[in-house]
């Protein structure tokens, strides 16, 4: 399928960082008949508006970026949330697209979906073969029934209903709450702080040892639209640099790009998570998307961007 510059593409979810970057990367390929509703012009959870608004604007694609998302702490904190406005808007809008005669739809997962002790690095086959990791468990759950439906739809009435699923992203645009965040924000903010008040150390959540990969969402957004070009796209498709490293090694990475030069100290009374979630990347390569933000570029982007917009500021 390709991208015209008159596509009516929904884009569910366009002021998050996911969204938001796809907006950017449809812009900049002349993709400009976009549909975006604010969450106060349409509350995704709410299924009558929903199916309002797809019969009324007929989108011919959709690119499903609207999620309750956060970190460790905010998934373990907040489960009912995490399962239940996921699994609202997955429903919703995958139903209503398919109701109102929408033939393509892309789904975002997440790589916390597949099992704990997965074989390292994951592939797609790996969905639904072993337990979850425990602190995103609700989360996970919402985002593989989206997934599941994507699938089962596609199968039962030939849409071409399909699903990424990222790794952990980072990029302008994120969310800098101190407990909620993902670690990147998190430790761009606090050795942001440090710095600032002259600390001596910075401290990191559980013993730093978890391995996580990153990718820059810019990326993400390229890879999201190679997958939309694709006319037979596969049902699920990793998306990461192909490279993770120590959540001990990030911090050290960080704390040069924003120039502290204290101690770096760990708190094991918080959790880890996963030990490690590196995607196995191959069906991506085989369609000839790959990253191209290096960790230090992308770090470095992003801190810029937080400082230009008071991101840490309140
Ligand atoms: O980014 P993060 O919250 O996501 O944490 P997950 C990654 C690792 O960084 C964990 C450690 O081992 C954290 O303990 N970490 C160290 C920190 N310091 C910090 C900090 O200041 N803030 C945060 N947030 N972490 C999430 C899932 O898991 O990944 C979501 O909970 C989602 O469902 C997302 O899938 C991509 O990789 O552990």
């Amino acid at each position: 399928m390709s991208l015209n510059s008159d596509s009516r593409i929904f884009i569910a979810g366009h002021r998050g960082m996911v969204g938001s970057a796809v907006v950017r990367a449809l812009r900049a390929k002349g993709v400009e008949a976009l549909l975006l509703r604010s969450r106060a012009e349409l509350d995704l959870c709410d299924s009558v508006a929903v199916e309002r608004f797809f019969a009324e604007e007929k989108p011919e694609m959709v690119i499903h970026s609207a999620a309750r998302v956060g970190g460790i702490h905010a998934n373990r904190t907040f489960p009912a949330e995490f399962i239940y406005e996921n699994l609202s808007v997955a429903q919703n809008v995958i139903h209503s697209a398919w109701r109102q005669g929408c033939q393509r739809l892309l789904f975002l997962g997440s790589s916390c979906i597949y099992p704990r002790e997965a074989p390292q690095p994951i592939p797609e086959t790996a969905l639904l073969t072993g337990p979850l990791e425990p602190t995103n468990e609700a989360y996970a759950l919402a985002k593989i029934a989206g997934l599941e439906m994507c699938r089962h739809y596609r199968n039962q009435y030939g849409v071409c209903y399909h699903s990424a699923m990222p790794t952990n992203l980072y990029g302008p645009g994120d969310n800098y709450h101190p407990d909620h965040s993902h670690v990147i924000p998190g430790l761009l903010r606090r050795f942001h702080q440090a710095k600032h008040d002259g600390a001596n150390s910075v401290v990191l959540w559980g013993t730093g040892r978890p391995r996580r990969e990153f990718l820059h969402v810019d990326d993400l957004a390229a890879g999201l639209l190679t997958l939309l070009e694709t006319e037979h796209p596969p049902d699920i498709a990793n998306i990461g640099c192909g490279e993770d490293l120590p959540i001990r090694e990030l911090a050290e990475v960080i704390a040069d790009v924003v120039g502290f030069t204290g101690e770096i100290k760990t708190d094991p009374s918080m959790p880890d998570g996963t030990p490690r979630k590196l995607l196995d990347i191959s069906r991506m390569r085989a369609l000839g998307w790959s990253a191209r933000i290096s960790l230090v570029d992308g770090l470095r982007q992003t801190y810029a961007e937080c400082l230009q917009n008071g991101r840490f500021e309140g």
